[in-house]
């Protein structure tokens, strides 16, 4: 027997951060989420697995209107064998206000209570149960019952787990009080990276989501097929559902001296970054780091850079896009003079920051000089430095522009 642990589906939520610039067509990123929740049904029927565990988030939000939910219906009525779902933050009993009669196969656990749903033919006891709210503080897990003897007894939980992020309002809970339960296999949703919690007795699995929605869901996305022997589970793998992947490519500039350097550089790199794509459509975050000599010219036109970097994808493939450009990069430092002088200089430099009223003239005027950028100026503009950390954070590639003037070189 098989079965299938997905999470995060976020079905029809939109891909975020491709700029107005992007350029990758609409064939390629529309319905997205929905052709990957079609591949995930797909490898359900080839599969032949006895039930579909979707463990939260199954929507992104409160619908647009029915197509989102008449999809998923159909797609349960293609899948024709029973699919247990939880909601999560994104889906609570509270966010979603338009409903459907799901079709008979799909059972949805309550979100007032934990429940149990026994498959006697096959031996299994799940244990659930939705979030009520977007914010769940308290640990869920801790209202799960004991386990059913003789059965293979799986949890199904929305939960952060033990990384909380800012908030702890995802259901936190500890990997140990998991295992004391003592079930068999813990489906877990919420984090979109996957990762086994443990690797087995118990399993507690994060699939990941099944379609990756902008540059930091990066890799291949999919879910979590489980087989099961005599009651035991015997092997856990990853399959892939995705239709379009993201990557971040970081690109050294260092030693660059020409643009036809830095351009088969790009190739370089965007190139092997779409070799490890499977053959379907990337999308890639591309950060130019380092220390070059044409870092001021790179600086000076970033629609020249955003320009070249796509030119560069193109050239790799006609499947690999740009989602955007991140200059990091600097000018090379050559020493101010040979006996160490300059380093005195540059300790007086940094240590001015120290200073509370030359902390708060800067802040000021670099929020005066923002606001004086037009928006719209094609910059892919980092926001002014807000405190004394985003001060000093700038603070070493501000030394290199003094001891660059210093030094008598153009900066
Ligand atoms: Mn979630």
């Amino acid at each position: 027997m098989k079965f299938l642990h997905a999470a995060d589906i976020h079905l029809d939520s939109p891909l975020t951060g491709l700029s107005s610039r992007g350029t990758v067509p609409e064939s390629v990123t529309r319905h997205c989420t929905r052709r990957a929740f079609a591949n995930l049904i797909d490898l359900a029927i080839a599969q032949d697995v006895a039930f579909v565990i979707i463990a939260g988030d199954l929507y992104d939000a409160d619908w647009r209107d029915y197509s989102t939910g008449l999809f998923f219906a159909g797609e349960m009525r293609r899948l024709n064998r029973p699919c247990f779902l939880i909601r999560g933050n994104h889906d609570a009993r509270s966010v979603i206000t338009k409903s459907l009669v799901p079709p008979p196969n799909v059972q949805e656990f309550s979100s007032r209570k934990t429940e149990t749903f026994l498959l006697d033919e096959l031996g299994v006891a799940l244990h659930g149960r939705s979030f009520p709210d977007r914010a769940v503080p308290e640990d869920l897990s801790a209202t799960y019952p004991a386990p059913v003897s003789g059965r293979l007894n799986i949890g199904i939980l929305h939960t952060s787990a033990e990384d909380p992020g800012e908030h702890e309002t995802y259901a936190p809970c500890h990997v140990s009080g998991l295992i004391a339960k003592g079930y068999d296999y813990w489906a877990l949703g919420h984090i979109h990276q996957r990762r086994a919690l443990h690797p087995g007795n118990p399993w507690i699995v994060f699939p990941g989501n099944i379609q990756g929605r902008h540059a930091r869901e990066t890799g291949d996305k999919g879910c979590t097929l489980v087989d099961v022997q005599d009651g035991r589970i015997t092997d856990v793998q990853h399959r892939t559902t995705d239709v379009l992947r993201w990557a971040s490519v970081s690109v050294a500039l260092d030693g660059a001296e020409t643009m036809t350097e830095i351009a088969a550089r790009l190739r370089f790199e965007l190139s092997a970054a779409h070799d490890q794509a499977g053959g379907l459509p990337l999308i890639v975050r591309v950060t130019l780091s380092g220390a070059t000599e044409r870092h001021a010219e790179l600086a000076a036109d970033p629609l020249a850079i955003d320009a070249e970097c796509r030119n560069a994808a193109a050239a790799v493939s006609g499947s690999l896009y740009i989602e955007r450009v991140r200059l990091e990069s600097r000018m090379p430092l050559r020493p101010l003079d040979q006996d160490g002088s300059a380093a005195d200089l540059e300790q007086a430099f940094l240590q001015a920051l120290d200073d509370p009223d030359v902390q708060q003239r800067l802040l000021v005027e670099f929020s005066a000089l923002s606001a004086q950028i037009p928006s719209g100026s094609g910059r892919d503009m980092s926001p002014p430095p807000r405190d004394i950390n985003d001060l000093r954070a700038l603070a070493p590639e501000a030394w290199h522009i003094v001891a660059r003037a210093l030094s008598g070189e153009p900066a």
